[in-house]
């Protein structure tokens, strides 16, 4: 099957988190602009302002641009590159998480409160205390636990955070190396309020079949940005990008915490240098939701698809329809 069209085309759409809510399914990109900067290592290219919010009754059926749902000029903190973000709802509220620049460069998460799927979201005046690197992506465990999931290398500042505070000049090592440990993804507990973190925050860790963790060197499998969480028959799927080497994959755990073991792909490279998804139950069907840019051509421009995933006998992920 060639790849499907965009979902939408009068924007460029990215890293797209999806959720049901209220029997609709909405989705949360990031909102791609046009720039002048040059595409490097840092991600520099990637300078968004705003989010809007899509939904759709049904899939193949209309998708709703809700306009926009959060903007970089209504957040005090904020300095620039409006990242991947990612909603919750808990208690009748929702919650739009996002990455960005603070006025010092240093990415943080924030957090915004809306009483509709869609927004507005109101912004808590600074970022979530504790919280640090990019793409945030939530959970919210059947018992009502939720969890925040972060993190990502090279521009995405995680190494800068090794020692636990941020150390600006580790950004040029970019990643753990040979066969040192990969830098691990972050999670932390939310509060029951869904705009702290408690208890602080963890590693968390993938590890091969043998029970080691992966090795910074092993760039098909390690993780590199892009976390995701789901649940199917009781266990945990993390799911993430490999960066550099353009693969989304996933592992498999007994606990949101983890740790995790590695499974396999979901997704081969697309067109475009980031891959970044989210994995969604809708009316009884799996489906991926993923980017490239096929629409523009250029890296930092960038257009949401989604096709259906199955799970095979092993519970295995894999695409309904191979990709041709
Ligand atoms: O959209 C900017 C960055 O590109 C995201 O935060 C990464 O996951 C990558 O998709």
């Amino acid at each position: 099957m060639a790849d499907p069209k965009p979902i939408v085309d009068h924007l460029f759409t990215a890293d797209p988190s999806a959720h049901v809510f209220n029997n609709k399914l909405y989705v949360y990109p990031s909102h791609d602009r046009e720039t002048d900067i040059a595409d490097n290592d840092n991600g520099d290219q990637y300078d968004m302002t705003d989010y809007h919010v899509f939904s759709m009754d049904t899939v193949g059926g209309p998708v709703t641009d809700h306009g926009i749902a959060l903007s970089a000029s209504s957040v005090p903190w904020v300095g620039k590159q409006m990242w991947a973000p990612d909603a919750a709802s808990k208690n009748g509220k929702y919650y739009l998480y996002y990455p960005a620049r603070d006025k010092e460069g240093v990415f943080r998460i924030g957090v915004a409160v809306g009483s509709k799927p869609e927004g507005p979201f109101e912004p808590d005046p600074e970022p979530i205390k504790g919280s640090y690197s990019i793409d945030p992506a939530t959970f919210v465990d059947e018992d009502g636990s939720a969890y925040l999931y972060f993190g990502g290398i090279w521009g995405g500042q995680l190494q800068c955070w090794r020692t636990g505070e941020f150390v600006k000049s580790a950004y040029e090592s970019m990643e753990a190396s040979g066969d040192e440990a990969a830098l691990l993804p972050r999670v932390a507990k939310l509060t029951e309020d869904m705009r702290s973190i408690e208890g602080g925050v963890k590693e968390v860790e993938i590890r091969d079949a043998e029970g080691k963790l992966l090795h910074a060197s092993d760039h098909d499998r390690r993780f590199f940005e892009a976390a995701w969480l789901h649940k199917y028959k009781g266990k945990y799927y993390f799911s993430y990008s490999t960066g550099d080497t353009h693969f989304l994959a996933y592992a498999i755990g007994e606990s949101p915490l983890g740790p995790f073991t590695y499974a396999g792909r979901i997704l081969e490279p697309v067109q475009g240098w980031t891959t970044h998804h989210s994995i969604v139950e809708f009316k009884g069907k799996w489906y991926l939701f993923y980017h490239d840019t096929s629409l523009s051509g250029k890296n930092h421009l960038r257009s949401v698809k989604m096709r259906e995933l199955v799970y095979d006998a092993e519970d295995k992920l894999k695409l309904a329809v191979p990709r041709s």
